[in-house]
């Protein structure tokens, strides 16, 4: 197991901890609200914070790391690192129920959903936000005194405004297959996504260290490697084994706008075949399992699978090359992107 994984499950019970007991401070400690809370909240970390691959965190340790090589292990310093970055596992559950009950998913990390589960349902919509409303205090618990700490919690404030904007360009493109577009495409992921899922990280880790200088070249590898990401989210939804993604895809009947249906869209306008564009219009976004098959269909008859696989091997080799106009002075974090990317293409 890498080291940064390792920092995040031993960070994870503080974090708990830290985050139970916000909740809980709100309760008269010797009332019998107080255990029944205390109890929902565990089981709530338990069963959407635990048991990802902690990617997000484990990136934001691995920069930290690099530019900052005195931080060495079993440190106090590093902890506290690790238990800022721990954060960012609670900032994706947080998304997740959300995403999760917007998308109609049944199944996540290979179990029913958060809201799906007995006793859970519609009330996962306030176990998303107590998540969201923890997260500054546990920044300012993990990281006391830091010189940058305000501008840790702003740095987070906004990216979660970002993904809201991209969430809601998600949701209502939706069924709309005349506004598919490679630039609406890159702009959704850029802020669904993106953003939050690798610029994020690297922007803490850049925080934690205190460099505050802004680097347009960080956040454009970090968009770059956000579009990889959902790229594959998307190919992983419809040809991705569930046993392996942890989640039945939902994107064909939700008829979102994904790099395989803009791909596809492209394809059936280049070749001028205005009848399966018509066909593909009112079959895209149904529930219905034959129409959702019939998607598919096209799909294969474009080619559109084979089509990602040469993107991604292409894309990849495009985002090495940025990675190496990474600025010299921050340079120790190129290795850590590098290998962050490899990873990922072998997903
Ligand atoms: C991924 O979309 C994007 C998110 C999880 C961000 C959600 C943001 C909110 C503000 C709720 P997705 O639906 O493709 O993810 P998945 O395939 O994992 O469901
Ligand atoms: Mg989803
Ligand atoms: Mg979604
Ligand atoms: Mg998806």
């Amino acid at each position: 197991m890498s080291l940064s994984r390792k920092l995040v499950e031993a960070a994870l019970g503080d974090v708990k901890k830290k985050f139970v007991s916000v909740v809980c401070s709100k309760l008269p400690y010797d009332g019998p609200e107080y255990d029944l809370v205390q109890y929902r909240m565990r089981n709530l970390f338990d069963n959407t914070v635990l048991g990802g691959k902690y990617s997000r965190a484990s990136l934001c340790i691995d920069a930290t790391r690099a530019l900052q090589p005195h931080l060495k292990d079993e440190t106090e310093e590093l902890k506290a690192v690790a238990q800022a970055a721990t954060t960012l596992e609670i900032i994706q559950s947080f998304y997740l129920i959300a995403d999760d009950i917007m998308d109609s998913s049944e199944t996540r990390r290979g179990k029913q959903c958060w809201y799906k589960r007995e006793g859970v349902g519609m009330s996962a919509i306030n176990d998303a936000f107590i998540m969201d409303s923890c997260v500054e205090d546990i920044l300012r618990h993990s990281l006391p005194g830091h010189v940058n700490i305000d501008r840790l919690c702003d740095a987070y404030r906004k990216s979660k405004q970002k993904t809201l904007v991209g969430q809601m360009l998600d949701t209502s493109s939706a069924f709309a297959v005349e506004s598919f577009t490679w630039d609406r495409y890159e702009l959704l992921v850029e802020n669904k996504t993106a953003h939050y899922s690798i610029y994020h990280p690297l922007q803490m880790a850049l925080l934690m260290s205190d460099v505050l200088a802004y680097h347009a070249n960080v956040k454009r590898v970090a968009y770059q490697i956000g579009f990889l990401f959902q790229a594959q989210d998307d190919f992983l939804d419809v040809y991705g084994d569930p046993s392996v993604t942890g989640k039945i895809g939902t994107d064909i009947q939700d008829g979102k706008c994904t790099w395989l249906a803009v791909r596809a869209l492209q394809k059936m306008e280049k070749a001028d075949d205005r009848e399966m564009f018509e066909r593909f219009k009112t079959i895209f976004g149904k529930a219905n399992p034959e129409q959702i098959a019939e998607v598919k269909q096209i799909y294969e008859k474009l080619g559109v699978a084979s089509e990602f696989k040469k993107f991604e091997q292409h894309f990849a080799g495009e985002i090495m090359k940025s990675i190496d106009d990474i600025p010299e002075f921050i340079s120790p974090i190129r290795p850590v992107l590098e290998t962050f990317t490899k990873k990922m293409v072998k997903r």
